[in-house]
């Protein structure tokens, strides 16, 4: 059985892309400078015209856009037909300002879809399969996002929406669930609780396609034990369609971009100056057949390196490295860059899981950065002694991969509030935001 979804274009030559790109990247921008005031606009301003695109060698004359042009035109700025011609809106899940909301035209779920069926594909899937969805349904694009991947393939879909872990649990051994698509904090809490209920003998899952926020190798290993199952990357984003912009195959080894619907680049975030392949630096993506809501150079602020390596899969498309952080999630504290993944790494090397927050404070004009961390059930702290001796080597450990104390608080198994969604790591009681919007 192939593992591909559309075998011709997946394993088309480099240079047989290419060309589709540019075909397809001269009629998308005619296409918005004649019905997106904003970009024409834009390209006037730059003194870029149309006809001056002809293909992707002259991609970079195009300006870039980024999330504060897309609160700026909320709600209609950048759609480019007309709204009747529209069947569907998705939103971001923005918790400050302005959300932004993206239209697709019948066509872009069809193209989002085909994105999302080649991940279930490549992760295994086919009609046979029981494909077990609890991402969020509603704005959010991971439910419907795989949903229509899954129902394209002709596999029993099952939309479960997030929530309710004994309902799900009792669907997956009920209905013989092989396939499930969460989030990768989801899956890990799911594999906690199937085990504490002791039916994992019951349970048929063989593949999961976790994405939506950031998770290490050693998170995945967790995954894969506690489930038995081969865990796979999915990469996406609502402003460029939804989950399946990228996706991980058999090898593990990164996330090919599909790149006959859209154009990746990296480019340094300071500067704006696009950066050679195996660089590692800021995500920029170009929709090229997305017709309702299509973004043009969108700074994704995922930090992340491209890799045009053959890929023993048979696949052309370019891959992408797992975002290594994000040009704006990074914390500064005490003047240190610390990134969440970099905690993470320390717990699950240390015999942790990834249930653990940040707590993040100001005080007397000094930060402070605290990590509540659960230990794990079966191996629960001897006494108090033993409770802060381990406390001190986190802290020891913490010390040295990020050069800056960080208290840590070792709590019972289950403090944690859990995620049905994204997990909530960080509480950033500084808003320091906030304050310097004010002032
Ligand atoms: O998270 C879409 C999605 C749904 C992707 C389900 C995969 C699975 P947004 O809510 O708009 O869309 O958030 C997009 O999430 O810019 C990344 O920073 C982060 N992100 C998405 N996938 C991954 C991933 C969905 N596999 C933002 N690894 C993106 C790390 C990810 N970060």
């Amino acid at each position: 059985m192939s593992n591909y979804f559309n075998p011709e274009i997946e394993t088309m030559p480099v240079e047989e892309i290419k060309k589709l790109q540019s075909k397809r990247l001269v009629e998308q921008i005619k296409h918005v400078y004649k019905n997106v005031e904003f970009y024409r606009n834009k390209m006037d301003e730059a003194g870029v015209k149309p006809e001056d695109i002809r293909g992707i060698e002259d991609l970079s004359k195009l300006p870039f856009i980024n999330k504060d042009d897309l609160r700026d035109q909320y709600p209609y700025g950048f759609l480019a037909v007309p709204l009747e011609d529209c069947v569907r809106i998705q939103s971001t899940s923005g918790t400050t300002g302005r959300r932004v909301v993206a239209f697709y035209t019948m066509e872009d779920i069809h193209i989002w879809d085909t994105c999302c069926a080649r991940a279930i594909v490549a992760a295994g899937g086919t009609k046979e399969d029981v494909v077990h969805v609890c991402y969020g349904y509603g704005l959010f694009t991971g439910g419907p996002g795989l949903n229509g991947g899954s129902h394209m393939i002709g596999s029993l879909t099952l939309p479960m929406s997030s929530g309710n872990t004994e309902r799900q649990i009792q669907f997956m051994t009920d209905l013989g669930s092989t396939i499930l698509c969460c989030t990768p904090s989801y899956a890990a809490y799911l594999g906690e609780s199937i085990r504490e209920m002791g039916v994992k003998d019951r349970i048929k899952l063989k593949a999961g396609i976790f994405g939506a926020e950031a998770w290490t190798e050693e998170m995945r290993r967790g995954i894969e034990s506690s489930l038995g199952i081969k865990a796979y990357d999915i990469y996406g984003l609502t402003e460029i369609s939804g989950p399946g912009v990228s996706f991980e195959c058999s090898e593990q080894k990164g996330m090919h971009i599909n790149e006959d619907h859209f154009i990746a680049e990296v480019i340094d975030p300071e500067t704006g100056e696009v950066l050679p392949e195996g660089e590692k630096g800021e995500l920029v993506f170009t929709c090229i057949t997305k017709k309702a809501f299509p973004l043009i150079r969108y700074r994704t602020r995922d930090i992340c390196v491209l890799s045009r390596k053959k890929c023993s899969c048979g696949r052309t498309h370019i891959r992408m490295s797992k975002p290594l952080g994000r040009s704006d999630d990074m914390l500064i504290v005490k003047g240190v860059n610390v990134f969440p993944s970099q905690i993470e790494t320390v717990l699950l090397n240390n015999g942790y899981e990834a249930n653990y927050q940040l707590i993040v404070d100001r005080k007397n004009n000094s930060d402070t950065i605290e990590c509540d961390v659960e230990w794990v059930s079966e191996n629960p702290p001897k006494d108090a002694a033993d409770w802060a001796d381990r406390e001190k080597l986190l802290v020891s450990k913490l010390k040295s991969m990020l050069g800056i104390a960080v208290k840590v608080k070792l709590v019972k198994p289950k403090t944690i509030p859990r995620s049905e969604g994204k997990a909530v790591r960080i509480i950033d009681n500084r808003h320091l935001f906030e304050e310097s919007a004010l002032k």
